[in-house]
């Protein structure tokens, strides 16, 4: 009260309504008038933004917040009235008819699309201090994940363009929109590596940044607002989580446009699986196929893996039923309240895995029927609450919560009619994510992912290798290596730009002959038009296809021997060498290489 008169009427009506909502607790140690006004008034434009950040503004949060965390206290389970059971998709299996059948179809399909990174997470759990799309997706290039990302999206542009060219559509060429989610940790040097970096070839207005916004945070049952420890006149926020992009691509008007422009698709991806556009074409292809308006892609998963399990829910009373991701956490007690699986989160004895088949959280949603029902929900996705109690008396935590919610919950709100579905694929192929910090990854069970730096980049070679192999190019063994704890397969160094191969067909297309590649070998080919005939690698080669004609064929082949690349061990706890290294237990040595240009 004391304070009132240096509020305006506005702020005056907010703070009332914060009273009303049982947040006296936000004003009762404020200093007498004179002292932090300023400060005091910045309260009520962090309350304006809160507001207007959520939809029904912080009296719904508030009223949801209460709910949730009644039901958590009471101990209700989220799937109450559900029993699980493993649902029936397409699993696809790497290069045979069917699989090549969906991508040539994902190629036609691809150029109306848009791709939307979510890109707000710091990634705790890697522990790294920069954004982790800045990370070099593999350092025998060095390339960083967003640049992979764009260069893998301009590829699947004109791929697409050049193939509906090739079947008599004269059509304009679609430019793919390109939205990144950042939120204040990653906004800004998401920005700057874009800037720095003249957006990776793709045109500055191609790319669209949508910010996402922090919740306040809730220190009790009651849904009392935290205050901020930092500074007493301000509430605690946390991250909300992934599904807000939904929320933010509504907002944004981007759907429209997108739908007037005749885009049909949107793909949503995380920032770290630099194999995921090994899966994108042939997942288009099953959605156009199968006119799925919600697909999920899936890989086998262990057991316990930290990714969540895509399960069949059916309602015990009215028999309706949901294909949905029970996250990795929510899994093992929703499996064991079950009579079918009482043991929990276990794996299959026949197939050594879970019989549930594992989220990557790559998902492709139909446009027009995502306007429709983001037109219903405004964006809104259901959340969830996740406080941990100081004891069992559930009545107080240990430190604030808020609520969150995650972007393939969206199918959740969906009507029975919705066609929901998923495509499962091989994980060497198409999952190898960037998240555990090396002491955490050397402790995952034996025989489960690592999901590491040293795995991620690994995974890299291994599916370059393998794809390889399949084309028919001798690629020798891996050996099996020890970095950073972790055993891992160590394959040929091999990898390309997006535009050299995008799918199995393609990459047939540009191998003949007799061609081998050494395990000692790194083969890194940079240009279009580099066709591998008759070649024999021991050593490194670096190929480009610069220097002629847009459409010659740089053909590359004979004998190459040379002293090459080495892999050299460094230990994670050796601050000489820069993080991103060190995360991996590895660096390459370059000594020596053959590097060719097309004119060579
Ligand atoms: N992210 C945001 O953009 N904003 C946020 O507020 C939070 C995250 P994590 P998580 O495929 O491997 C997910 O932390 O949440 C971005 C699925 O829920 O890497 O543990 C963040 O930048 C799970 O079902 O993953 O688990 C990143 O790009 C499983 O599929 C992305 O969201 C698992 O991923 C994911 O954030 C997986």
């Amino acid at each position: 009260e004391k304070n009132l008169h240096l509020l305006s009427p506005h702020q005056v009506e907010i703070a009332k309504t914060l009273l009303e909502l049982g947040q006296s607790h936000l004003f009762e140690h404020w200093a007498e008038p004179g002292v932090d006004d300023d400060e005091k008034r910045a309260l009520f434009d962090q309350v304006t933004l809160l507001n207007a950040n959520y939809p029904g503004g912080l009296e719904s949060y508030i009223k949801t917040a209460r709910e949730l965390l009644a039901d958590s206290k009471a101990g209700k389970n989220p799937f109450d009235g559900f029993t699980p059971s493993v649902p029936e998709g397409d699993i696809l299996t790497f290069g045979d008819d069917n699989f090549i059948k969906f991508e040539e179809m994902g190629i036609r399909e691809v150029g109306r699309a848009a791709f939307v990174l979510v890109a707000g997470g710091l990634g705790e759990r890697l522990g790294y201090n920069g954004i982790k799309v800045a990370l070099p997706r593999e350092t025998t290039t060095g390339v960083c994940f967003l640049q992979h990302y764009i260069e893998s999206v301009l590829a699947l542009q004109e791929a697409s363009y050049a193939y509906n060219l090739s079947q008599g559509d004269q059509g304009e060429k679609k430019i793919i929109p390109f939205v990144i989610m950042t939120s204040d940790d990653t906004h800004a040097r998401t920005l700057q590596l874009l800037e720095s970096n003249s957006y990776f070839g793709m045109e500055p207005k191609q790319v669209k940044l949508l910010k996402q916004e922090k919740v306040a945070c809730l220190d009790d049952n009651e849904a009392r607002l935290a205050l901020d420890p930092q500074n007493k006149y301000r509430i605690q926020t946390k991250p909300h989580g992934h599904g807000d992009v939904h929320s933010l691509l509504f907002s944004s008007g981007l759907l429209n446009v997108w739908h007037d422009a005749g885009l049909r698709w949107v793909l949503f991806f995380q920032d770290t699986n630099g194999l995921l556009f090994n899966a994108i074409p042939a997942a288009i292809g099953v959605s156009a196929t199968r006119q799925y308006h919600v697909n999920s892609l899936a890989v086998p998963r262990k057991a316990k893996e930290a990714i969540g399990g895509i399960t069949k829910l059916t309602h015990i009373n009215d028999g309706r039923t949901m294909v949905i991701n029970v996250e990795y956490n929510q899994l093992d007690p929703l499996l064991r309240a079950s009579s079918q699986y009482p043991d929990g989160d276990v794996n299959s004895s026949e197939t050594g895995y879970s019989p549930f088949p594992g989220n990557i959280n790559q998902l492709i949603l139909e446009l027009g029927p995502y306007i429709e029902e983001l037109t219903k929900t405004k964006g809104g996705i259901k959340e969830f609450v996740n406080p941990k109690y100081k004891d069992a008396s559930k009545t107080s935590f240990k430190s604030s919560t808020r609520l969150e919610c995650m972007m393939q919950d969206y199918p959740k709100t969906l009507p029975p009619t919705a066609r929901v579905g998923f495509t499962v694929m091989d994980a060497w192929f198409a999952y190898a994510p960037v998240k555990n910090n090396p002491e955490d990854a050397a402790k995952v069970p034996k025989g489960n992912p690592y999901h590491s730096a040293t795995s991620g980049e690994m995974a890299i070679y291994r599916a370059n290798s393998r794809i390889l192999r399949k084309a028919g190019v001798y690629v020798a063994d891996p050996v099996l290596e020890i970095f950073n704890g972790q055993e891992v397969e160590v394959w040929p160094r091999i990898t390309w730009k997006p535009k050299w191969g995008l799918t199995f067909n393609d990459i047939k297309k540009k191998v003949s002959g007799s061609c081998s590649i050494s395990q000692r070998s790194t083969m890194i080919v940079k240009g279009r038009n580099v066709f591998l005939e008759n070649l024999s690698l021991d050593g490194a080669l670096v190929i480009d296809d610069d220097g002629v004609e847009e459409d010659a064929k740089v053909r590359v082949g004979g004998s190459v021997h040379n002293k090459g690349w080495n892999i050299e061990k460094v230990d994670y706890k050796d601050t000489s060498v820069a993080e991103e290294l060190r995360i991996r237990g590895f660096r390459i040595i370059k000594i020596e290489q053959l590097e060719k240009n097309g004119k060579e």
